[in-house]
């Protein structure tokens, strides 16, 4: 047996390892879209996911599920400490979103990056068979295309990105600028959400690196840059990635879905509008200033606090980031001081979980909420605002969304706002309250014919079409 031919890489397993109080562990299922997306291909193939399993300092053996094989990548305390928390989620999660916050260049993270780059790149070149595909997935793996290239020429590489590639004044503030390059470098194909941040990648390569990249605009999910680097042409291109649309739409038309939006209405007190956010707790996702904008409407006498509820979900991240801690201190501040405005006795304004919820609950919240609120400063994509659209197959729903996400492209008739402006998301807010129904489906059946069409397994087949059948056949 020549082993596994199509091998994902990904900072986490599709599976993580809990271990409780007594010691026992067990293998959990967190059903991410990519899992669902990359199934297909990883069962026609014989495919292998090399991955962290979410928990520090444990030595775990590969495993078989469902003909998959997971091979576990270990980390220990301090691989969490500078190469996740640290150089990953410090460093290059702010220095990829327009430096939102201040990143922190730490040459002992950027040390731990690299070996950790290393040990994901030593396992996946142990793991694949000759001439296997390798599709390595995001920031925290930049340095593997170079790594496993050098040991395994054999292998068909591609990288995507899924956070945004910034512009090139940004990114140069890393000292570490040239090395990434170079490592993303080794892949055949460099994928990116925006043709954006294709052309900023292949314009450092010529900078940085001296080579000499195509110049022609790249085109989304077609015309693809390209740059020769040692006789090999590594190919840049745009691949907006989506969610599993029809799964979504079937599980939001099941009736205990509708029964239980129905449910959520009436635990909100039935107000005239219900707003809705759900996020990681992310500082890049503008929680703070949707609430701020809400604060202001109510306090102007636009918007009547018996008319409006708003729920807002928020998903414990991050949480020993220093940076993280901070902006949740200030979202709960809000919060507090809205209701504490305008709320009554047994009837708040804002409706604040930081909690995670299962899909059916997300998919009620959905049917539930009259105005999806989605203002991030900087998101590669943004998949909440598509899930929200799938979800209304009752056409009835505005979106509110900002143009600095990447969905934004394609959802161009959603409300768009600068998240920066406040004034501009109140106007948004305010007139997606005030919108008339003709008009609000009209917005949503437009809504629904491109997230329909434009689905996960689209991404993923668009991508991996570009990247070439495997190096062997
Ligand atoms: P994220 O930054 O995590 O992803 P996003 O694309 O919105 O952002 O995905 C979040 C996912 O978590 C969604 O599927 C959402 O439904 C779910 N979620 C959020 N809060 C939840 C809650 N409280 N309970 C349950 N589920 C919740 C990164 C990039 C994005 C890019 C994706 C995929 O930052 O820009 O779209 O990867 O490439």
């Amino acid at each position: 047996m020549n082993g596994p031919d199509f091998v994902v890489v990904a900072n986490r397993l599709p599976v993580d390892l809990v271990r409780s109080a007594d010691g026992t562990q067990k293998w959990t299922q967190s059903p991410g879209g990519l899992v669902s997306a990359l199934e297909p291909y990883l069962r026609a193939r014989q495919g292998a996911w090399i991955g962290w399993p979410g928990v520090p300092d444990v030595e775990v053996d590969a495993f078989e599920e469902d003909g998959m094989l997971l091979q576990p990548v270990p980390l220990t305390s301090a691989d969490v400490r500078e190469y996740y928390e640290g150089f990953s989620n410090a460093t290059l999660w702010p220095l990829y979103h327009d430096v939102v916050q201040r990143p922190v260049f730490d040459r002992a993270w950027w040390d731990s990056y690299v070996r950790v780059n290393q040990r994901f790149a030593d396992q996946t070149a142990k793991v694949a068979g000759h001439g296997a595909t390798v599709w390595i997935q995001d920031y925290q793996l930049q340095l593997v295309p170079s790594m496993l290239r050098e040991m395994r020429p054999d292998l068909r590489i591609g990288f995507f990105l899924h956070i945004p590639f910034p512009p090139v004044e940004l990114f140069m503030q890393m000292p570490w600028r040239a090395e990434i390059v170079r490592g993303l470098l080794g892949a055949d194909l460099v994928g990116f959400h925006r043709p954006g941040g294709a052309q900023n990648f292949l314009w450092l390569a010529r900078q940085l690196l001296n080579l000499d990249p195509t110049k022609a605009a790249v085109g989304v999910r077609s015309r693809p840059g390209w740059v020769l680097v040692d006789d090999r042409v590594v190919r840049v291109g745009a691949f907006p990635i989506s969610i599993d649309s029809a799964g979504l739409d079937t599980l939001s038309r099941r009736p205990h879905v509708g029964r239980r939006a129905t449910e959520v209405r009436e635990s909100l007190g039935h107000p005239k509008v219900v707003m809705l956010g759900v996020d990681r707790l992310d500082y890049t996702k503008g929680i703070d200033l949707r609430l701020h904008a809400l604060h202001e409407l109510l306090q102007e006498g636009r918007v009547a606090p018996d008319d409006v509820a708003f729920l807002q979900l928020a998903t414990p991240s991050r949480e020993r980031v220093e940076h993280y801690q901070e902006m949740r201190a200030d979202i709960e501040r809000i919060v507090s001081r809205i209701n504490g405005e305008f709320g009554r006795v047994g009837r708040p304004i804002v409706h604040y979980l930081h909690q995670s919820v299962n899909r059916q609950e997300l998919a009620a919240f959905f049917r539930a909420a009259d105005i999806m609120v989605v203002t991030p400063l900087r998101d590669g994509m943004n998949l909440v605002c598509k899930e929200y659209v799938a979800c209304r197959h009752d056409q009835r729903g505005s979106l509110v969304l900002s143009e600095f996400a990447g969905a934004a492209a394609e959802l161009t008739s959603a409300f768009l706002v600068n998240p920066h402006d406040l004034d501009g998301v109140k106007g948004a807010l305010h007139a997606a309250i005030t919108l008339d129904e003709a008009e609000s489906r009209r917005r949503m059946r437009a809504l629904r014919r491109q997230v329909l069409t434009h689905d996960v397994d689209r991404w993923a087949r668009s991508f991996l079409e570009a990247l070439g059948p495997p190096a062997h056949s």
